[in-house]
């Protein structure tokens, strides 16, 4: 089971920071000298793991202009200790504090390292410093003079009241290609599971929501192979030797934040994979969680294979917690096929096996994720922008309209088109739903 420690969850966004419209000998000594103070008081093994890679991205950030890593090191350590009275020290100790802060994150580490700094203090400036931390630490409100760090200063707080929200968990089970992953991927608003038409999950994914959006996404693979920024390339690449953990940003259809684990699953009926079908009955046993997504797929209903993993899922796990999410309507056509008899013909099955008022979310998970691109702004594939066009025409017709097979979902006349299509796919009320509705 895996529960990731806040730093992995932690969004930072330096794209605005203060510092980066200074001179480079000031990014330099700014640098070393955080570098320095968080080396100082992050010892043990997983927190330097996580310092050494933030670290990393402030000195891209910072450094990316600036050769030599070694020299700076030496300064670093010369300017905490003995010069107090230069002028860049001053005008940096508060952003200082706020970067050790969103580094170290933990109360006690970072008070430590406040100590280090004090001690380079006279008794006013440890005075000044004073009002930074409360600022930070006790929330006392923001004084006009550090405007220029308020980002950070939100930053952390932002973190640190979603580090306080007690998490949801998640899990997805489906035979192969149900659309768990892309499902997943719909929710997320990014491609950050990987999907194929043919098998491809082959290990536990847990995906995390993290409180803001930096465009960052983590991976941590097994063997600790940590990455903060992973690429496209990093996320189709990995091994599946073991559990996978990656961290983002989600888009939710309703913007609030709220804690959320997903955890991804391989399929179950992968004749040639058998090894699949433990890994997931050992994780649907094992783990916590709030909710079992059960992804059905309208060409395996009635399946030999669909009803072993029924019968697998009633009797093995509490079936109140079992919410069945019939996926890819949008394959259907309105000559041949009717989405309400499919609802209704699954019902009638899932009661036959024991799930006594089974909820049921008919939904198009591609074309939820394909919405999602299209809201947060994000670059579609010539094949996605035509299908996007398709289906967009498709959904907006009454018969595909699956907003009636939620509660309290209704369309509004003055919403957009694309928050009136999220209704009507499904995503809005199955994230209701997930969200805790
Ligand atoms: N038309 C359509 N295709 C979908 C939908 N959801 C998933 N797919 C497609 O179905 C195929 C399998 O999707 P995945 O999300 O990889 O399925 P999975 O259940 O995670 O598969 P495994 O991890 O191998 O068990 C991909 O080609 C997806 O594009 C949907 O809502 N509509
Ligand atoms: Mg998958």
């Amino acid at each position: 089971m895996n529960k990731v420690n806040s730093f992995f969850l932690e969004s930072l966004d330096l794209r605005e920071h203060p510092l980066k419209k200074e001179k480079k000998k000031i990014r330099a000594i700014y640098f070393s000298a955080l570098s320095y103070i968080v080396n100082e008081v992050a010892i043990q093994p997983e927190e330097k793991l996580y310092t050494s890679k933030r670290l990393q991205m402030y000195q891209d950030m910072f450094l990316s202009d600036i050769d030599s890593n070694i020299l700076l090191t030496k300064v670093g350590l010369q300017v905490v200790k003995s010069c107090i009275g230069r002028p860049w020290r001053k005008r940096f100790r508060s952003l200082l504090i706020c970067d050790v802060s969103l580094i170290l994150l933990d109360e006690n580490l970072i008070r430590k390292a406040i100590n280090i700094i004090s001690n380079c203090l006279s008794s006013w400036g440890k005075a000044e410093i004073g009002r930074v931390i409360a600022i930070l630490l006790d929330k006392n409100s923001i004084e006009k003079k550090y405007l220029a760090i308020e980002s950070l200063i939100i930053q952390y707080h932002n973190n640190k009241t979603f580090f306080s929200q007690v998490e949801r968990r998640i899990i997805v089970t489906a035979n192969m290609s149900a659309g768990k992953s892309t499902l997943i991927n719909a929710l997320i608003g990014k491609p950050l599971a990987r999907t194929s038409q043919e098998v491809c999950t082959g290990n536990i994914c847990y995906l995390f929501n993290k409180p803001f959006e930096d465009n960052n996404v983590h991976l941590l693979t097994q063997m600790q192979m940590l990455t903060l920024n992973a690429t496209t390339e990093d996320l189709c690449n990995y091994e599946w030797s073991g559990p996978v953990s990656i961290a983002s940003y989600f888009t939710q259809s309703t913007p609030q934040i709220q804690r959320l684990c997903v955890i991804d699953t391989p399929g179950v009926d992968a004749a040639l994979y058998r090894k699949h079908t433990d890994i997931t009955h050992a994780a649907l046993l094992k783990e916590e969680y709030d909710l079992v997504l059960y992804v059905i797929c309208p060409t395996n209903l009635g399946t030999d294979a669909e009803i072993r993993h029924l019968k697998w899922v009633a009797n093995n796990l509490p079936k109140e917690k079992v919410v069945f999410v019939l996926n890819k309507l949008d394959n259907y056509k309105d000559c041949s096929d009717s989405i309400e008899e499919s609802v209704q013909g699954l019902k009638d099955d899932l009661i036959k096996l024991g799930f006594e008022n089974p909820v049921i979310c008919p939904i198009s998970a591609y074309f939820s994720y394909l919405l999602k691109l299209k809201i947060t702004g994000q670059q579609m594939s010539d094949d996605e922008a035509d299908e996007y066009d398709y289906l967009s025409k498709k959904f907006m017709r009454s018969s595909y309209d699956l907003s009636c097979y939620y509660n309290d979902v209704q369309i509004s006349e003055n919403e957009s088109k694309e928050i009136a299509l999220t209704k009507h796919a499904g995503i809005y009320g199955l994230e209701q739903i997930i969200y805790g509705g």
